[in-house]
């Protein structure tokens, strides 16, 4: 379908020559817009809350690159920051002190870390993460839940959410058996199917591994008791609760939805937000655990760009404008403005919708719900999402290109902003 509205020659003609140079002619499959129809617009730049295409077009971004954006596009002290640091080199492979830095800043935020290691991307933590469960515990499966994302390692390409769900696959070709055999699944917020896993692998299960508020199955929310359901179960079996905070780190509370919610897991994976835009990931967790990570240990993880000095830089910057007074509360503010006002446009528009929000994450789902998990997730209208997608976009704000996926907002988005946003959402849902 092509844009009515807007003028989008440029970007079909750079994405119709990526296509022959990259696979779908993306880096990363979400950003092909296949879910949701019509050709993904090409970007020229970002600034605070906004996207500009190589057409010229602006458009409200609620993406702000999958969540590391949450102080808004190229923040002028984070920039700041990166052009006194490039001053100095862009990699050094061997320690610095902003790795101290950072480190410190993580340790004092995270309720769950005593000690943490950086690596270069979500995937590569929650990789680290899976071995160092094993090796703690001495033992192989560990539990996900469906719909949950973890990154692309063969171990959690089952069930997974994210742009597999997005694009259908049921797993993946090329994942051998042997590496998803010790991956058991149970149905989000559902603790009797957790129960019942560990009662039929008795002293088998490593851990268990989700994401404490979804953002890869759409935004769903953990139902009260889940989380400390998990804390309970995992305790009494010997087995390690990991949260998977590389989405909600920073952003669902400054100490992430451990925070929120005042559950500690045993280890927690970040990313995103603590890079500040720039390729990042850490692992951290009880020191007693960590300490088993090479070299103070024998658990084998390595990265050349691990904690480079731009990364660490952007990270901290991004950290700072975060403590400031009135952060979340800001953030909380606007997104509710916006989730509550796109759940009552769409009943006054006649469509059955649910959703919401916490603090800087949302989601909408196209069926009247609730929501609990994957499988609810599933029955929403897929086909809808995708036309109230593409209304919008070319109305000038940018949604997720997929059902299964999140919403994010940030510091930079006024509340004229969500006004636009919401009067181009009443224009958009009444012509569905
Ligand atoms: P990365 O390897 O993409 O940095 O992180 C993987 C990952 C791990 N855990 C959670 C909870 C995540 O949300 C992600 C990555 N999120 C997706 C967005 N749903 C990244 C976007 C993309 O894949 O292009």
């Amino acid at each position: 379908m092509v844009n009515t509205t807007i003028k989008t020659t440029k970007s079909q003609e750079i994405f119709a020559a990526a296509q022959n140079l990259m696979p779908g002619g993306v880096s990363s499959p979400v950003r092909a817009f296949k879910s949701v129809g019509g050709q993904p617009i090409v970007f020229d730049r970002v600034k605070d809350a906004y996207i500009w295409d190589v057409d010229g077009n602006q458009y409200i971004d609620y993406v702000g690159t999958w969540g590391p954006a949450i102080c808004g596009h190229a923040h002028p002290e984070v920039i700041a920051a990166l052009h006194e640091a490039l001053e100095k080199g862009t990699s050094f492979g061997a320690p610095s002190v902003l790795e101290n830095v950072l480190a410190e800043m993580v340790i004092d935020a995270v309720p769950s870390i005593e000690m943490v290691r950086f690596v270069n991307s979500g995937t590569e933590a929650c990789m680290a993460v899976l071995r160092l469960m094993r090796a703690f515990t001495n033992r192989e499966k560990i539990i996900k839940f469906e719909g949950c994302y973890h990154g692309h390692a063969d171990m959690f390409l089952v069930k997974a959410g994210s742009g597999v769900a997005t694009l259908g696959l049921p797993d993946s070709p090329g994942v051998p058996k042997s590496a998803t055999m010790n991956t058991l699944t149970a149905p989000y917020n559902d603790l009797e199917a957790v129960k019942a896993l560990f009662a039929e692998n008795p002293d088998e299960i490593a851990g268990v591994i989700l994401e404490p508020v979804v953002g890869n199955a759409g935004f769903i929310t953990p139902d009260t008791g889940f989380l400390e359901g998990l804390r309970e179960i995992t305790r009494e079996h010997g087995a390690l609760l990991v949260f998977d905070e590389v989405m909600t780190g920073f952003r669902i509370a400054y100490g992430g939805a451990q925070e929120k919610f005042g559950v500690t897991p045993d280890l927690t994976t970040l990313g995103k937000v603590i890079g500040g835009g720039l390729p990042v990931g850490a692992y951290g967790g009880r020191r007693d655990i960590m300490s088993m990570i090479a070299p103070a240990g024998p658990v084998y993880q390595a990265g050349t760009l691990s904690g480079n000095p731009l990364a660490m830089t952007a990270g901290i910057k991004t950290l700072e404008l975060l403590q400031r007074p009135g952060t979340y509360e800001y953030l909380d503010k606007i997104t509710q403005k916006l989730a509550d006002g796109l759940l009552q446009i769409a009943q006054e528009t006649g469509h059955p919708a649910c959703g919401g929000h916490i603090s800087a994450m949302f989601g909408l789902f196209f069926t009247c719900g609730p929501v609990h998990n994957y499988e609810d997730a599933k029955k929403s209208d897929m086909a809808k999402f995708g036309r109230f997608h593409r209304g919008m976009l070319e109305r000038g704000v940018y949604l997720a290109p997929s059902q299964f996926e999140a919403g994010f907002t940030c510091l930079a988005h006024s509340e004229a902003d969500i006004d636009q946003t919401l009067a181009v959402a009443r224009e958009v849902l009444s012509s569905l």
